[in-house]
């Protein structure tokens, strides 16, 4: 049997059924509502928009004309009167709507009156500024609670945002604000990383000298004048206290067309120039609305934490937008997970007794390193959920999260998503389906994925191929800012009327979905195809083995040969013979064919500022090549490091 037929992961069995207890008391109980989405997809997501406010109804619920799709036509709302307003109104005004922590430990909580406050400031801020319904903001500002209340600040008055994560560089800002045209920006003297302070004016003065299409900056003040020092321009830049100050804490929210623009959010595709994700109002709002409410399960009596950074789809759509449109309480963290200690993380979750968090496989692995003494020493018991998003999870990860930090009790919900989705597409609904670890389970209600050979037929269980989505769906992006022919070729172009994602995918005969990672890193050795993610699954199942990073490398015979990047969890020493020991390993696991031919270990390995995984870098290094594009590593030091190791280690 080739391996083709029989993935590695499948073997992974274990399943995890909701408590009876969880699955009475969830937002979604009844098995039912995966037949009846089906059934009706359009009248499932209707539902959903019927709990939204609108300022005036639809009069058609979707027109799809393929690769363009529009939701809600002819409906009238706004996003932050969704987030903020209807809940003061409601009996949420004096519940906490965002708990934010700063990195040095200082605190400050909003309410849902207070933030409705200051969103309008926000906003009548925006409009001293001249900025108008239709214009482009660019935010680049680091995880304070400004910048939640940018984002909505913006939609309040009809501008959409376009969020540039606090660690990218002055070119990476220049490209963003010269692809959308904003006209202004919202920046801070500075942000804390690890104890340091990240100069965000001065990169962003950098980033401006080259937009003419910036007439305003806006500028918070974060750290103060000894510590990061700025430049005003006069005419261009005003302090952010200052235009607050002055501005009304009420604003009328602008009655923006569903298909109105909400945000542009940039990814950076694997070659070629970022691309500027579109996004509108009433259909992504409509999806992260509905997911956030049945995927995490969220009721009034949650503290939510998603670790992400708003610079990242998913702080946008489960920081911002999808908790807040359920009314949850949301904490928001500044920092570094290492600052001041290892343990930051857990001693959050003990303090504000967070009852669900949401965090990224990468994440869950560096807490496996660091060592089970940390969450141990801690009070977890709050917690009732789990969540992870950006890479697959592998099965050894995903079981120490649920023992270690959930101490075995409570659900995963591992969610598969992209930018472009808008919101989750995959993932347990975690009342009524039992989760498998390393399995992100089944679609969503009202989502049709299916998995795709080269030709586009689906596949049975059992085969790797091609994760396709074949119906649209209420967040989809509706193009890249500026490039719709882009949109049509990337996204629309390889199989006729279907949705490609990118993604390797393979179904178990439950119908679970088992994600394989980006196609382009899948191997092809010796005839077989090997998602370098069933490598990586087998190796961090060995004691020594924090995390790997598996590349195929060209090979006279085999076509591909697996190299696996290792690097090993606090108490192990890396050394030839661990070396030869896990090259066994995983060949007595997944079969010969399986085995890697080389091992590197590494103190880190190389990743996007998001935490995936850069295995094209890593292909560069081992194939002798020049690097690639590393403008979005974020320690570019890691990469040269290998690439002298490598070097040295193959001579
Ligand atoms: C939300 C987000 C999207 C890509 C996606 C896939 C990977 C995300 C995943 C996952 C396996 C999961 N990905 N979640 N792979 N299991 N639960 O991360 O958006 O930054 O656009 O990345 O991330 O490869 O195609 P984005």
């Amino acid at each position: 049997m080739s391996i083709d037929d029989n993935p590695a992961l499948l073997s992974y069995t274990h399943r995890f059924p909701p408590s009876p207890e969880f699955g009475a008391a969830a937002n979604a109980s009844d098995p039912d509502i995966y037949d009846r989405a089906a059934a009706d997809p359009v009248a499932f997501w209707e539902e959903f928009a019927h709990e939204l406010d609108w300022m005036r109804p639809w009069d058609q619920a979707l027109q799809w004309d393929c690769p363009h799709a529009k939701w809600f036509l002819g409906g009238k709302l706004n996003a932050s009167v969704n987030c903020v307003d209807r809940h003061v109104e409601g009996k949420r005004a004096n519940k906490a709507a965002i708990i934010w922590e700063g990195e040095p430990g200082d605190t400050r909580t909003l309410t849902y009156s207070e933030l409705l406050a200051e969103v309008c400031k926000a906003a009548n801020a925006l409009k001293s500024m001249g900025v108008k319904r239709g214009d482009r903001v660019a935010i680049y500002l680091p995880m304070i609670p400004e910048l939640a209340i940018s984002l909505l600040a913006c939609a309040r008055i009809g501008a959409a945002h376009s969020v540039v994560f606090g660690g990218f560089s002055s070119e990476s800002l220049r490209d963003r604000i010269m692809d959308c045209g904003a006209t202004a920006l919202i920046t801070a003297d500075g942000g804390w990383r690890r104890g340091g302070v990240v100069q965000l004016k001065q990169i962003a003065d950098a980033a401006i000298a080259e937009t003419p299409s910036i007439a305003k900056v806006a500028v918070v003040q974060r750290i103060g004048a000894e510590k990061a020092p700025v430049q005003m321009v006069a005419g261009r830049d005003a302090w952010w206290h200052d235009l607050v100050a002055d501005a009304s804490p009420e604003c009328e929210p602008e009655a923006m067309d569903s298909e109105d623009t909400l945000f542009i959010l940039y990814t950076s595709g694997s070659t070629g120039k970022p691309k500027g994700i579109h996004h509108t109002t009433g259909g992504y709002l409509t999806g992260v609305y509905a997911t956030a409410k049945l995927v995490f399960d969220l009721k009034d009596s949650d503290v939510y934490w998603c670790t992400a950074d708003i610079g990242w789809v998913t702080g946008h759509s489960y920081i911002v937008y999808g908790p807040l449109a359920n009314g949850a309480t949301c904490v928001m963290y500044e920092g570094a997970p290492d600052t001041p200690a290892k343990d930051r993380f857990w001693r959050i979750i003990e303090k504000h007794k967070v009852t669900i968090f949401y965090t990224a496989p990468t994440a869950i692995r560096t807490f496996m390193k660091w060592g089970d003494h940390l969450p141990n020493a801690c009070d977890l018991t709050s917690l009732r959920l789990l969540g992870s998003v950006g890479e697959p999870i592998n099965p050894e990860a995903w079981l120490w999260y649920h023992e270690t930090i959930g101490g075995g009790r409570v659900p995963i919900v591992d969610t598969w998503w992209q930018t472009e989705t808008g919101h989750i597409m995959i993932a347990p609904l975690p009342g009524i389906l039992a989760t498998k670890p390393g399995s992100a389970t089944r679609p969503f209600p009202g989502i049709e994925a299916d998995v795709v050979d080269e030709q586009g037929n689906s596949l049975p269980a059992g085969r790797k191929g091609y994760l396709v989505l074949r119906k649209p769906w209420p967040g989809m992006l509706r193009s890249i800012w500026g490039d719709d022919e882009r949109y049509s070729q990337v996204y629309w172009s390889k199989f006729a009327g279907v949705y490609l994602t990118g993604d390797g995918a393979v179904r178990d005969s439950d119908g679970y979905l088992w994600l394989m990672g980006r196609v382009d890193d899948i191997m092809l050795v010796a005839g077989h195809n090997i998602s370098t993610m069933e490598l990586e699954s087998a190796l961090v199942e060995h004691p020594a083995v924090a995390e790997s990073a598996v590349i195929g490398k060209t090979h006279d015979i085999k076509g591909q040969s697996p190299v696996a990047f290792v690097t090993v969890r606090e108490g192990f020493t890396a050394s030839h013979e661990l070396g030869e020991e896990l090259k066994k390993f995983v060949g007595q696991k997944l079969g010969a064919v399986c085995r890697p031919d080389d091992i590197l270990f590494t103190a880190d390995l190389p990743k996007t500022r998001s935490g995936k995984i850069m295995r094209r870098l890593l292909r560069d290094i081992a194939e002798g090549r020049v690097l690639g594009d590393t403008t979005t590593l974020a320690d570019p030091a890691i990469v040269a490091g290998l690439r002298d190791k490598y070097a040295s280690d193959e001579g």
